[in-house]
């Protein structure tokens, strides 16, 4: 393993185009706000599953529990004072009364875990979705994507499977189903029927999974969901007293140290935010975390992608993220670690696939990383984008990378401004 010290390199410039080019429709970049008390805006499918929950589960139950208990006090200071009430009753104990004050506790949390369960367990398990894309010919209509899940995870109901179809000009059209008939579900392969074959030009994606993540369960949302893809890139993460150091074993391995910017170095809006060197991911790509510590206990926290995960010395935990927009995050260490707990933010950067690339290509010359043709090919994002594999690319390709190919990266760099 290469391994360089803090400091050789700069963050990336050209990366910072992409939060610009974010920033520019008005998105609002991932800080706190002085007086602000909502979460910071999400940035991934569970992070938005995760503002629903507090949302419209949490906060509704929050806020009817106080204007109960305030009622209840209210009514208990009027009516049972010593003036209104001069004669107080001598009894204690009702049945009745405490088996009601047992039992609807116990209902009220059983309707958050309904949510919060669920969530959990997105959060845990790593996706294992698979996509397969198909060019339109003008007659077929018949595609085939392979069941070869693990038993558990079979696809065997209708909404694991989501067709959409994509137009010459990249706009889509979602399909669930109308517009196509499913065969073979809890078989080994599954057959996607159209009922119009797909025009020359046209292209037909077809996702399959049960790591649907965005469909927010009772409440609709289900146009929202998506069925997460099985990662593609894995970051490797270690919290040491007071830094991280991140790695890409995809890559060849190379890794750096990231450390808090000095107040000197950067504005007063991101000292204790930014770092020296941030983390760059591809957007739309499921991106695998490892953490584990070197020290102490730490935690790799990241609001926007609701990611919190504790960095334990000896052990390894893992959990995902995928990023939606591009755009430039922060978080903290969130395990009390020491003196300096507080001087060891995160900065994440998600750029599009080509500027991941770049940046890739940039470290490992950097690192002196020397690569094979093979094994080039063999990286995740990066290889299926070399010329001579844009063929392999086909079944690999998603609507991220079409979109990210359209945005060209202009080479810029400036302080990430705060927008509302
Ligand atoms: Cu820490």
């Amino acid at each position: 393993m290469k391994h360089l010290r803090t400091g050789l390199f700069e963050a990336p410039a050209v990366a910072l185009a992409g939060a610009l080019s974010i920033l520019g429709g008005g998105a609002a970049l991932a800080l706190p706000e002085d007086k602000g008390v909502a979460l910071v805006p999400a940035a991934s499918k569970v992070a938005e599953e995760i503002h629903f929950f507090h949302n419209w589960i949490l906060m509704p139950v929050i806020t009817g529990i106080s204007l109960f208990v305030l009622a209840l006090l209210l009514w208990i200071i009027i009516r049972f004072n010593a003036k209104a009430n001069p004669k107080p009753q001598q009894f204690s104990h009702n049945t009745l009364l405490e088996v009601v004050w047992t039992g609807i506790p116990i209902l009220i949390l059983v309707y958050i875990a309904l949510f919060s369960f669920d969530l959990l367990y997105k959060e845990d398990l790593i996706p294992d979705g698979k996509r397969i894309v198909a060019e339109g010919d003008g007659a077929a209509t018949t595609f085939t994507i392979k069941n070869d899940f693990p038993e558990s995870r079979r696809v065997v109901r209708p909404e694991h499977v989501i067709v959409e179809i994509e137009s010459p000009a990249g706009d889509r059209r979602l399909r669930r189903g109308a517009g196509y008939s499913l065969a073979g579900l809890g078989e080994s392969d599954v057959t996607v029927t159209l009922k119009q074959p797909l025009a020359v030009g046209e292209r037909v994606v077809i996702t399959a999974g049960r790591s649907l993540v965005g469909a927010n369960g009772l409440f609709g949302g289900a146009e929202n969901a998506e069925i997460a893809l099985a990662p593609s890139v894995t970051l490797k993460v270690v919290g040491n007293q007071w830094n991280w150091t991140y790695a890409y074993p995809d890559f060849g391995d190379f890794d750096f140290i990231s450390n808090m910017m000095p107040k000197e170095k950067t504005t007063p809006a991101l000292y204790r935010f930014e770092v020296d060197n941030r983390v760059v991911v591809p957007v739309g790509e499921t991106v695998r975390v490892t953490t584990t510590g070197s020290d102490v206990i730490h935690s790799w926290a990241l609001p926007n992608f609701g990611i919190k995960i504790d960095a334990v010395p000896g052990r390894i935990n893992e959990t995902w993220f995928k990023a939606d927009r591009e755009g430039v995050y922060y978080g903290q260490c969130s395990e009390i670690c020491g003196v300096k707990h507080s001087a060891m933010p995160i900065g994440v950067e998600v750029v599009s696939r080509e500027a991941f690339c770049n940046w890739v290509r940039a470290r490992q010359s950097e690192y002196g990383i020397e690569r094979t043709e093979e094994q080039r090919r063999a990286e995740p994002v990066c290889g299926a984008m070399m010329p001579a594999a844009v063929a392999a690319a086909d079944t690999s390709l998603t609507f991220a990378e079409a979109e990210s190919a359209q945005s060209e990266q202009t080479p810029a760099a400036a302080e990430p401004a705060k927008v509302n």
